[in-house]
């Protein structure tokens, strides 16, 4: 468990010098890849464990949010942490893997940026002897045993709940025509939240998705794609986006035609971001479902179980909210992402 990055006490790295510099390399083009990024423990090296996470990117408030938990919590609980950013690249993340494996961390923490094709490089990690956390997305695997549990959102119940939203909205409406925002294509969270929305919206006949195309979580995406709709789809009563980066640009784009979001159309969207809520307040969102990506100390307390050998649940899911334009919104309490 005792690991100092630049003096492994593995006695195959002090035995092979070429091996000591292939470890060395690999750890300064780790952190290279991502100046400023990597963290020592607040605490003596020695008594801090390694974790290697590799997270999906930039992409959103959100992702810096939930970069900066697992960072914060990793110098408060003494971990050392290297921290590699896939810059939205799948390879990247099998790379990154690769080089945890290579420098033998104690646990390997990472966000799938889609659920399939891991069980290659997680059945490397599992012959070398490193637990996996999977976190935030999750994946689909033949085997159930190439990783040791998973930390995240419910996609599926936010899904639900925006869907249950719309049915309180649209109680008295004939018809509803939705447009869906989609976020990253076969990432677990855009499909859970797509599953579970249609799972409550298919015994209810009057609701019809019109529209849906994937805007990759981005914002920039988010405008041109309603950009795009509002050229070519005449009518619909709301939009679904699977996250407030999309509705942010979203936003944007409809009050360029002249359409007042909120009123015009009605707009749930996911994540709850300080700028949602804000929207929300001032009624150009109906409601925000959160996603909670202040998953860090779970997370450092979950490596540090897996790194002392116990036992950790396969499926932990975080508390989220719902916040709607039927509450009262006063009592919302500073984001910080
Ligand atoms: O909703 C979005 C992001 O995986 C839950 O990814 C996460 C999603 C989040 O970039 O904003």
């Amino acid at each position: 468990m005792a690991k100092n990055p630049l003096m492994s006490t593995n006695p195959l790295i002090y035995s092979t010098p070429r091996f000591f510099i292939l470890v060395l390399s690999i750890f300064f083009a780790v952190v290279s890849c991502a100046p400023g990024r990597t963290q020592k423990s607040a605490q003596p090296e020695q008594e801090g464990i390694i974790v290697g996470f590799s997270q999906i990117g930039a992409e959103s408030a959100w992702r810096n949010c939930n970069t900066a938990s697992v960072q914060n919590a990793a110098l408060e609980s003494g971990v050392q942490l290297i921290y590699l950013n896939a810059e939205q690249k799948k390879e990247n993340q099998i790379k990154a893997i690769r080089s945890f494996i290579a420098y033998q961390v104690d646990v390997i923490a990472f966000v799938p940026i889609v659920s399939d094709g891991w069980d290659n490089v997680l059945q490397e990690a599992k012959g070398a002897g490193i637990p996996v956390l999977v976190t935030d997305r999750k994946i689909i695997t033949s085997d159930e045993s190439l990783y040791a549990g998973f930390i995240g959102t419910d996609s599926e119940q936010e899904g639900r709940n925006a869907a249950l939203f719309l049915l309180r909205k649209f109680q008295h409406a004939p018809v509803v025509r939705i447009v869906e925002l989609y976020g990253t294509e076969g990432s677990s969270v855009a499909d859970g939240r797509a599953r579970g929305f249609r799972e409550v919206l298919q015994y209810h006949d009057k609701f019809s998705v019109v529209y849906s195309e994937s805007g990759d979580f981005l914002r920039s995406k988010g405008y041109e794609l309603m950009t795009d709709i509002l050229s070519r789809i005449e009518g619909f009563e709301a939009i679904f986006s699977h996250n407030d980066g999309m509705t942010l640009g979203a936003l944007e784009a409809l009050k360029e035609r002249g359409i007042r979001p909120g009123k015009d159309v009605v707009i749930v969207t996911i994540d709850a971001e300080q700028a949602a809520i804000d929207a929300l307040k001032a009624g150009e969102v109906n409601c925000v479902i959160e996603c909670n990506p202040k998953t860090g100390p779970d997370i450092m307390e979950l490596a540090l179980k897996l790194a002392a050998g116990e036992s950790i649940p396969r499926l932990l899911h975080v508390k989220e909210e719902v916040f709607t334009e039927f509450d009262d919104l006063s009592a919302i309490a500073p984001r910080e992402y």
